[in-house]
């Protein structure tokens, strides 16, 4: 007997099972079912497709009018960290930029010191909030980086907390040291800085998945960032780079001959940089949840790069200076507005093609799939993009089952 069965389904969404993202034209091509079902077995999917009288199950829920698809990919966040930066609105407000409050020891550093404040248990708490609240918006993967410690004691202490939350609720989750993700007050040099960073990488190992460098100006140049990314490749790490968010320095030209298996944001890169993706696996993760928020006109290139044959993916960028929402659905309404992304490059963008930037088994509903699948309140995939700003999960259904329900009465 199977488990549950998911039926009447006005809509169901099956991106492809594929072992490379999905690149260029590829990312608008996705499966759409009009009156599917949907067939669970302990845990996993035994069919999914057009509607079936065929199987039997112990429970049923039927879907009249709802849209099927997989959970959620999150593969950019900056969970783990002590503190808020509300404050940062009202000087941003008198015309700071982003890269000014870091340089007058606010933005990041700010975190940092907060985070240092916090024992284990504060950012545990806090970090579980917010996590569960992604998952209440339809997100079962998740990709969590450290980078606010920026000393042995407090990277550690954020890599172990992520790796706490992944062991409770055995969730998908992908840890990345982000230890150069700035330069702490007290570092004689940046170089000094990064040489303690790198020299931290072999015993870090044991708790994350990627190393990642914020390369930026008056933060990490390239240079320094192939010095790191050299090394963090080397003591085992898959590497990712915080490429040409602000300026483009040419972060994503990096990563792609680095073979990273990301660069993200790209806001900022130069039309080279877009070319070689062609020829590259390195996914492109554009946050545009965070050109949003910090208040600026022009977002990353995502349709240069598409034509370019690039795989692209959209993340919130989670964090509590430049993007504070755990609504993936938010950002995807914003890649459509100003990326300028389909419905189905949308969808791609936050399933299969995110779960190939953080190299972890989700993203699609495929026969033998993890059972990870979301109900949404909405009769199409275009309506979530379309009515922005709320959250649209109706059911989050864990290996086969509900672990979180929207609907309520009054
Ligand atoms: O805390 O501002 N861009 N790092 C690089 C961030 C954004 C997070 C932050
Ligand atoms: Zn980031």
């Amino acid at each position: 007997m199977n488990d549950l069965i998911i039926q009447n389904i006005k809509q169901l969404i099956l991106p492809k099972s594929t072992d490379c993202p999905l690149k260029g034209k590829e990312l608008d091509e996705l499966e759409t079912v009009e009156n599917g079902t949907v067939v669970v077995k302990d845990g996993k999917i035994v069919y999914s497709g057009a509607h079936t009288d065929e199987y039997e199950a112990e429970e049923v829920i039927d879907a009249t009018g709802k849209v099927v698809s997989p959970a959620l990919v999150e593969a950019h966040t900056h969970l783990v960290h002590g503190g808020s930066r509300e404050h940062e609105m009202s000087l941003k407000r008198q015309g700071a930029s982003y890269l000014e409050i870091l340089e007058q020891g606010g933005g990041i550093l700010s975190t940092v010191e907060s985070t240092r404040k916090a024992t284990e248990e504060e950012l545990f708490e806090k970090a579980e909030k917010n996590l569960l609240t992604m998952v209440q918006h339809g997100v079962l993967a998740v990709e969590s980086k450290s980078g606010y410690g920026l000393d042995k004691e407090n990277e550690l202490k954020q890599l172990r907390v992520s790796n706490r939350l992944a062991e409770k609720y055995n969730l998908d989750m992908k840890h990345t040291f982000l230890g150069p993700h700035a330069v702490p007050k007290e570092a004689e040099s940046n170089q000094a800085f990064l040489q303690e960073m790198i020299d931290l990488l072999p015993e870090v190992k044991e708790y994350a998945d990627f190393a990642d460098i914020f390369c930026e100006t008056g933060v990490f140049t390239v240079e320094e960032s192939k010095q790191y990314i050299e090394a963090a490749k080397k003591a085992g790490y898959d590497v990712k780079i915080h490429a040409d968010e602000i300026d483009p320095l040419g972060g994503l030209e990096l990563a792609i001959d680095e073979g990273a298996i990301s660069a993200d944001h790209l806001v900022a890169s130069s039309t080279e940089g877009k070319a070689k993706l062609k020829h590259s696996d390195t996914v492109a993760v554009l946050l545009p949840g965070t050109t949003f928020y910090l208040g600026k006109e022009d977002y990353a290139d995502a349709r240069g790069m598409l034509d370019n044959e690039g795989a692209i993916a959209i993340a919130t960028d989670f964090n509590p200076g430049s993007c504070v929402t755990n609504n993936l659905q938010l950002v995807m309404s914003i890649a459509a507005l100003k990326l300028k992304l389909t419905p189905n490059e949308i969808w791609n963008a936050v399933t299969v093609n995110a779960a190939k930037a953080i190299d972890v088994d989700a993203g699609t509903i495929n026969e033998g799939d993890k059972a990870n699948i979301v109900i949404w309140d909405a009769p199409n995939h275009e309506y979530i993009p379309y009515h922005y700003g709320i959250n649209h999960a109706q059911k989050v259904i864990k290996d086969g089952k509900v672990i979180a329900d929207n609907h309520f009465e009054l």
